[in-house]
Formats: C-alpha cells, structure tokens, sequence
C-alpha cells in the first residue's frame, strides 16, 4: 500500500453543516383561465401532483379565486417536467389549462 497519507475528513460541525449545498427549489404555479372545467383540473392535480380529491379541489378554487396558486416545489428538473405533462394534457383536451415555474425566492 501508498505511504500517502490519508487527508483527514471534512469538518462536520455545524458552521459546515450550515454551508451544504441543496439544489435550488422551483415552484410549480397553477394559473386560472376562463374555459378549462373545474373537474378537469381536479383530475389533473390528482395525476400529476399526487394530490387527494379535497386538496385538489382547493387548489384548483383558489387558482380560480385568486387567478393563480402555488402547487408545491420540486428541483428545476421535476418542476419544469410536471408543469409541461400538467399542460400538457390540457392542451390534448383543446383547454387553455397553463402551468408555470418559477425559482423559490
Ligand atoms: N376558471 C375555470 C372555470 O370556471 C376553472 C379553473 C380553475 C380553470 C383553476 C383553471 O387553474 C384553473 N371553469
């Protein structure tokens, strides 16, 4: 075996801990228009965001109450591939259903 010497391991306390790096977060937001039915949005957050009937529901009311609503955060990847299959479907149906992303403050 090498006469190198082993580096000794990185510092664990928590001045270090507090500096590990976590990947950005990205938030999936869900915006209101005229014409997709309420139902079909339901189903669609159900699907995609694997959300129960009764949160499903809320968000979808407050998306169409407030004319958008914040979904859940993911790393950019999922966000930006949940947002596209999301809109995605609507889109198949012909309804303007649009989801978006955006980086977590
Ligand atoms: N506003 C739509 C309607 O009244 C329902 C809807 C809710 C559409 C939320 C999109 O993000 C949305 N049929």
């Amino acid at each position: 075996m090498s006469d190198v010497p082993v580096k000794p391991r990185k510092s664990t306390d928590a001045a270090t801990a507090t500096k590990t790096q976590r990947p950005p977060l990205y938030k999936v937001i869900l915006l209101n228009d005229d014409f997709t039915p309420r139902e079909f949005v339901v189903q669609v957050l159900k699907a995609v965001f694997r959300m129960n009937a009764d949160r499903a529901y809320h968000v979808m009311m407050t998306a169409h109450r407030r004319g958008a609503c914040v979904i859940a955060v993911y790393t950019r990847d999922v966000a930006e591939t949940k947002a596209k299959e999301a809109t995605e479907l609507g889109r198949q149906k012909g309804y303007p259903l649009f989801f978006t992303t955006e980086p977590e403050e």
